[in-house]
């Protein structure tokens, strides 16, 4: 089994809520290392570049608003399966379901919200090639074998 990498962010409620050390604790008990990260305030541009599959949706303007809040924590997250693995650990889109069938997820963990739900995490392997390369231009999201 080969080691693979996702991308995750700690969105703007994640950071004002003082989530960023209880998550990166879970990231680190569930094996994953974090390869590469940043902290940035993020422009509506850049926000609507990496979110482009969901502007047609009738939640893309909060959506931009809210991703451009305040300041988000992104990682380069790597172990085997880390990009499903990843998605398990943040539980359901909609956090208030979330609270009721994953309790235990980090959306469950920190929100009450369906459009503030504390965390990114990439949705496929295609998805994390292209939203790696966008914030850490040269990271892959495999390893090159040597
Ligand atoms: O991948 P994931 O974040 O779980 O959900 P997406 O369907 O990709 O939506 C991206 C983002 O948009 C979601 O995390 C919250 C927000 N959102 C929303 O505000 N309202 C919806 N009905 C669906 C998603
Ligand atoms: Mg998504």
């Amino acid at each position: 089994l080969e080691n693979e990498r996702t991308l995750a962010i700690v969105k703007p409620d994640g950071i004002s809520g003082n989530y960023t050390i209880s998550i990166t604790n879970i990231i680190l008990q569930s094996g994953f290392t974090i390869q590469t990260h940043l902290t940035l305030h993020l422009a509506q541009d850049t926000v609507t570049t990496f979110y482009a599959e969901h502007s047609t949706k009738t939640f893309f303007p909060s959506l931009i608003n809210y991703m451009t809040s305040g300041p988000v924590l992104i990682m380069v997250l790597e172990k085997v399966n880390a990009i499903a693995d990843w998605r398990t650990l943040i539980g359901p889109t909609d956090a208030r379901k979330a609270k009721i069938t994953h309790p235990h997820s980090i959306r469950a963990m920190c929100v009450e919200d369906l459009r503030r739900n504390c965390v990114h995490g990439s949705d496929s392997h295609e998805s994390a090639a292209r939203e790696i390369s966008f914030f850490f231009p040269g990271y892959a999201v495999i390893l090159d074998p040597s």
